[in-house]
This record gives structure tokens, sequence and C-alpha cells, in this order.
């Protein structure tokens, strides 16, 4: 059963055989391509081909489902893919052939036959998707890019992997055309995919009317070994079965072959079987195979109810003679020897490199007019939408624009009571909900503890897909993945929550967030040693250091109830990349903000939140969350004692650094070097703000298992150390 023979129910439904097939079984025909390639005519191509050619073939029809090996056109393209991708290696002397070489078939077939796309509107709404999960074989996609058209030039080919070229050495979201998010990190496609196949079912159950399927497309997904391997893909796949995901289709390359070497070293599950128990629908092929690929996507695109998983035998560095189904072929050049004994093997006859004979683009380059076509049918829907449902079509034009509605932002909750900030969060996402209904969001099973749930609305589930919370399972890295895909629809605003520790668990896919730029709201509470009696697994230390370290990222932590509607304002607001909002499980004081500046100005990240009784303070006490309350606290005894203090609430590092000069420097008057910030974490970061002569009250090791009054007392943030730590900046010179 766990041998790699797989069981006879997993056998491909329209009874390929899937025997064992000699090595080279699943060679080109030779004889065919070189017939072919004799009268063929070639470019050399310096620029985009005129789109003549594209038109000139336009009527060619596709056959239904070609054979096993296509004819001598399918095998020419192919071939033109793999040695696109090998010459590219070669030329920057750094990449991974072996990838693209096997897969060429599959990517072939999926962006010339059923990939509805269209190169010139790579952000065409209704698109299918494709994501590269394997991103380590971005000349795949790339090539694919390159040949059908997208704005790519023959240069960015020709220039792979090098400074300012549109093709970095894994794929990247914003910087390529076409790409639809960044992967690299092995895992984080495939999970993040389930999140942009979610949004298609949130968007498709919103805005679809009977007769009015103005949202349905596919989601493909290219996978590797090592994306099966990481516990992510695990979470996010288990949860898509869950879900009952059918429009993603999951095509994974099983060369048996990872860096160390054979993965019987150390993954020999059996996969197929894992994703059925998933709930996925499983096919298996041989990866090499036109016929059994396109029977096989088809197979997937007809199963609606469960996500599909197509295992596909495939062969790394397909056709290098000394290097296929080795690990030699990852991650290297062939080198030039090698590389003319692999076109050899191909029948390809060219000495130049990156050469591209004109038919094969012309295959390709008829995703152009095929597009365009597409594309024109969908806004023929949308025009017929329009006129049917006005209303609803406004509705899709604001979301499409990322478009806020008009006061969205007023009347928002203004808190008096004494609350956790948690609680407080709960409340706003209350009060935004029924004004946003794109937010979206829930948790890693803490709900309550997070206190992420809208009330207003049901669970998404797999029939209830307009529910707008979320119940990721015991799943933090899996959320990270799939709030980046929900996100990756622009409009969307997810968010999701879990304890600020465990977001060690998800700092990947956070990191990638933010290197996208999304729009991806972290709800992470229990902030501190403040949570109590849980003790040091879960009190969070060096979470906050970590998290202001990523860059794109706005980690915010609220001191009370009123800076967190303030919080949550500017975490929607804010389009330039994730914002992590740190909250408290402990009830902190409300501050009267008649007595203290206002609440809004947390926007600006620190904000003079009480002034000295003087023209220039003698020493600033500098708080953020929960620690502002001590800073509040010693002022009042400092100055009955003579001080002029000031303190400044210091919510957000990144917001601050985004303000003016001026402004910085009226709240943070360089010539006051006497500070002291308080902060139950770590205090790595904190120096710059407190200068030389300043000190900070800070986490220097672990929490304990204790009520939090006295934890806080026993590491000192309590009003009694402020005031003495203070004192003893005051009396140095
Ligand atoms: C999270 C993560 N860990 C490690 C790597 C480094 N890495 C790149 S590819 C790879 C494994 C390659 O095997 P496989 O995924 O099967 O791809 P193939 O070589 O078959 O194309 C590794 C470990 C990575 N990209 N991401
Ligand atoms: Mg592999």
């Amino acid at each position: 059963m766990f041998s790699h023979e797989r069981p006879s129910c997993l056998r491909p439904a329209r009874g390929f055989r899937g025997a064992p097939r000699a090595r080279w079984a699943c060679l080109p025909r030779l004889w065919a391509i070189q017939t072919h390639l004799s009268f063929v005519s070639l470019l050399s191509l310096t620029t985009n081909v005129s789109e003549t050619i594209a038109h000139a073939v336009m009527s060619v029809a596709f056959s239904a489902v070609p054979s096993a090996a296509g004819d001598a056109l399918d095998q020419l393209c192919i071939t033109t893919l793999r040695t696109l991708a090998i010459d590219a290696v070669e030329q920057a002397q750094s990449g991974h052939p072996g990838a693209p070489m096997e897969n060429a078939p599959f990517g072939y077939l999926l962006y010339t036959r059923y990939l509805r796309h269209n190169p010139r509107n790579p952000q065409w709404p209704n698109r299918d998707r494709f994501i590269l999960s394997a991103g380590h074989g971005c000349m795949l996609l790339y090539g694919l890019l390159y040949l059908t058209g997208y704005d790519l030039s023959f240069e960015d080919i020709k220039r792979f992997r090098q400074w300012g070229s549109k093709t970095p050495g894994h794929p990247e979201y914003r910087h390529t055309p076409g790409v639809e998010t960044t992967t690299g990190p092995l895992g984080q496609g495939l999970a993040t995919a389930v999140g942009i196949a979610i949004a298609e079912t949130k968007l498709a159950a919103y805005f679809n009317r009977p007769g009015h399927n103005l949202v349905d497309y596919y989601t493909y997904v290219l996978c590797s070994d090592g994306d099966l391997m990481e516990g992510v893909a695990s979470e996010a796949c288990s949860l898509a079965g869950t879900l009952k995901l059918g429009k993603l289709i999951v095509f994974y390359a099983d060369n048996r072959i990872t860096i160390d070497g054979s993965t019987d070293l150390a993954f020999r599950e059996h996969v197929a079987t894992r994703f059925l128990a998933y709930d996925w629908h499983v096919q298996s092929i041989e990866g090499n195979d036109l016929k059994q690929i396109a029977q096989a996507i088809e197979q997937a695109q007809q199963e609606t109810t469960r996500p599909s998983l197509i295992v596909a035998r495939t062969h790394i560095g397909y056709g290098s003679p000394n290097k296929q189904d080795t690990a030699k072929a990852h991650g290297e050049p062939l080198g030039a020897e090698e590389v003319k004994l692999t076109k050899q093997f191909y029948g390809w006859p060219y000495e130049e490199p990156f050469t591209i004979p004109a038919e094969a683009l012309a295959v390709y380059r008829r995703c152009l007019p095929r597009g365009e076509q597409l594309e024109a049918e969908w806004r023929a829907r949308l025009a017929a939408y329009e006129a049917a449902f006005p209303d609803l079509a406004a509705e899709w034009r604001a979301f499409q624009a990322q478009e806020l509605p008009p006061g969205w932002d007023t009347d928002l909750p203004h808190f008096t009571e004494d609350m956790a900030t948690r609680q407080a969060s709960g409340i706003v996402i209350n009060a935004l909900a029924p004004r946003l209904p794109f937010l979206i969001g829930g948790s890693a099973d803490l709900t309550p503890s997070n206190n992420t749930a809208i009330k207003s609305a049901t669970a998404y589930s797999a029939t209830d897909r307009s529910g707008r919370n979320f119940h990721f399972g015991v799943r933090e890295h899996a959320m990270g993945a799939i709030l980046n895909g929900l996100a990756l629809t622009p409009g969307f605003i997810p968010y999701g929550g879990t304890f600020l520790v465990f977001s060690d668990y998800m700092k990947a896919a956070i990191r990638l967030a933010a290197l996208m730029r999304l729009r991806v709201i972290y709800v992470f509470t229990h902030d501190s040693i403040g949570l109590g009696e849980d003790g040091p697994t879960h009190q969070p230390v060096e979470q906050l250091a970590g998290l202001r370290a990523i860059p794109n990222l706005t980690v915010i932590r609220p001191a009370d109830a009123n800076e967190v509607t303030a919080a949550w304002c500017t975490a929607i607001r804010n389009t330039a990349g994730p914002t992590a909002l740190i909250l408290t499980r402990q009830k902190v004081p409300t501050f009267d903000r008649t007595r203290y500046a206002p609440a809004n100005l947390l926007s600006r990240g620190a904000y003079v939140f009480s002034k000295e009784q003087a023209d220039v303070p003698d020493l600033i006490l500098i708080g953020s969350g929960s620690e502002l309350q001590w800073a509040v606290a010693a002022q009042a005894q400092l100055q009955q004692e003579g001080f002029a203090v000031r303190v400044v609430s210091m919510p957000s590092w990144e917001c601050f650094e985004q303000q003016p000069v001026e402004y910085r420097q009226a709240v943070l008057p360089p010539t006051v070097k006497k500070r002291l910030a308080i902060e139950a974490a770590a205090p790595l970061g904190w120096r710059e703000y407190v200068t030389d002569e300043g000190a900070v009250i800070a986490m220097n090791g672990f929490g304990a298992s204790a009520p939090f009054t006295v934890l806080m007392r026993e590491f000192g943030f309590t009003v009694e150390n402020v005031v003495a730590t203070a004192k003893s900046i005051l009396a140095q010179h």
C-alpha cells in the first residue's frame, strides 16, 4: 500500500494504464520533429513578434485531445519551451533547468488549451489563475509568458536572473506580468492557491445570479516533491478538502528527486493516498504523455465538488542523457556539452541558443486572439449583468477598484470603559463588518480568544460560500498563506487571528505578504507576559522585534480601546503591505481623551500623549500597548516631584518613520536625550528611540507562569520601577 505502486483505486478514471514504462519510452518522435523542422522557417527574435503571425493561425482549431506524443507541432512547441529554459539558465550560469525541461508538456498544454487567460490583460478579473508553486522552475513560467505574448521582452528572457530584468530568480508578484503570486519558499504557492480558490467561491457567491455567471474560474497549480513535503501544504490541502474547493486543480510533478537525491531518502509516503484521505479527487498519470495530461485536466475540471490532484510521474531534466532523473538536473546549468547532447536527444538542429521556430511561436501566440476573445465574451457577460443588476454592478466596480464605501470610518466605536484591547478589536470588527462587505477573516482555532468573529455573519464552509467567518483550524501557517491568497484578489480585506507567540508558525507567509505588499491584517492577541498563567510557552518576548524587522510590515500595538479603533482604520487604509495588530489579553485602562491627546493620532505612529508642564521636558517616557499606563502614572508622580515629563504613546514604529522629520522631532526632540521606553517584550531596537542617555524597561528573558499582576510586578512593569529608573536617568549628567 505504501510503496510507489498505486493502489487500484488510484488508477486513472479513464482507463489509462500508467504501467511502468521503459525509461525512454516517452521520447518525442524524433523523425517527426526533424521532418518538420526541415521546412520550418526560423525567426531569430530580438523583439516581440508581430501580431500577423498570430492572426494567420487564428483559425486553426485545437483538436480535442492530443495523442500521447502529440503531433510534430506539439513536440516542436514543447521542445522550444525546454530549450529556452536550458539556454536561459546556461546564459545566466545560474538557475534550475530540470523542472522546466520536465514540465514543459503540462505547461504547453495548459497555457495553449486550457488556461483561460489574456496575455494582453493579465489582470482580467475572470481569468483562470496559474500558480507555479515550485518557484525554482520559473523559467517554465517565464518561457510560457514570453511565448504566449505577455509584456515580457526577449531581452528579459536572455537576461534571466539579472539586475533590472523582469525575470528574477523566483517568480515575483507585481514584478512580472502574469505572475499571480510570489513563490520560491516551497509549499507557499500551493497553500496560497487555496486562498485564491476560496476567493473565487466567495466572489461567485456574492456576485453571481441565475443566468449570470460573472465569476467562474479555475485555479491551477504546479507543485513539486518539496512543496508536498512542507507542512504548510498539508495544512492548506487538508482544509481545501474540507471546504470542497472543486475548482482547484493541482498538478504534482512526481519526479522523485529533490536536492539531496532520491525522495526515498526522506519522503516515502504515498501522496495519492494522502490526498484521498483529504477528500481530494486524485488521478495518476504519466507526466510526459500529452493525452493523459489533457484527459486528466478535463477530468479535474469536471470534478466540481472536490479539489483535484493530478499525480504526474515526471522526469527532472527530461532529455538530458547524463542528468535526467538525478538531483544534478535541479539547480545548476547543464553545461555546454550536456546542452549539446540534450538538444541532440530532442532532435533540435539549431546551434544558436535562444532559437524560437516561427511555427512554434505562432502556436503560442494564438493565445493572444484567444485571450482577447475570452475576455470579450466575458465583457459581454458583464454588460448584460450591468444591465440586469445595476446596483450589484456598481459594487463589482467598487470591488475591482478597491474603493472603500463612503462613510465607512465615521461613527466608529468610542470607548469609555476599561477593557482588553482584543475585546475592543472584536467590537470594532463588528462595527466595520456591515460597512465593509469584503472584510472577511477568522482565526486558527482561537476565535473566542482573538475576538475575530463577525457576529452577523455565518461561517464560510463547503455549503455556505457567503460566510465571512473562517475557521482555519489549528493551522497558523496555512492561515497566513490563505490570507495572502485572498488578498491577491484585491478588494478583499482578509484578517486572521492567533496568539502573538504563534505568529512564528506563520512567519514565512507573513514575510511573503510583506514582500508582495498585500493588504492582510493580523490579529495577534495575548501579546505579552500580561496573558498570565499560561506561562512562558505562550508569552511572546522576541516576536515584536522579529515582526518589526520585516520590511513593508506595519506593526501596531495600541495602548487602549480607542487606539484600537484608530489601528483598525489605519490597517484598512494600508494598501502598501500587511498590518499586524498586537493586542492584550488583559484589561487595560481606557484613557480619558478629554485629558489626553486624541487616539486618532495613532496613525502617525507616535504622538505626544501627555505633555510636560514646562517648555521643554526633562525626560520623555515612551510606552506602547499595555505599558503606556505605567508611563502615565509615573508622569504624575515625577511631576509632583518637580520634573517636567512628557509621555509619548508609540504604537507603531513603522507609521512613525513615515512621518516628516519635523513631526518626528516635535514628538521626540533631539535635544531631549533622557528617555525611557517601557514595553513588555525584547528590548531589541528601542535603543534608537531612547538614545545613549536613555533606558528601556523590557523583557530580557522568558516569562513565567503566574497571575499577570504578579508577573508585571516581578518583571518590573510597575509605576515604582518606572519612576525609579526615570530618576536614575535624570540623575546622570
Ligand atoms: C521552504 C523552502 N525550503 C528549502 C528550499 C530550497 N529548495 C529549493 S528546491 C528544493 C527541493 C527540490 O526538490 P523538488 O521540490 O522536488 O523540486 P525538483 O528538484 O524536483 O524540481 C529545496 C530544498 C526552498 N526553496 N523552500
Ligand atoms: Mg522533485
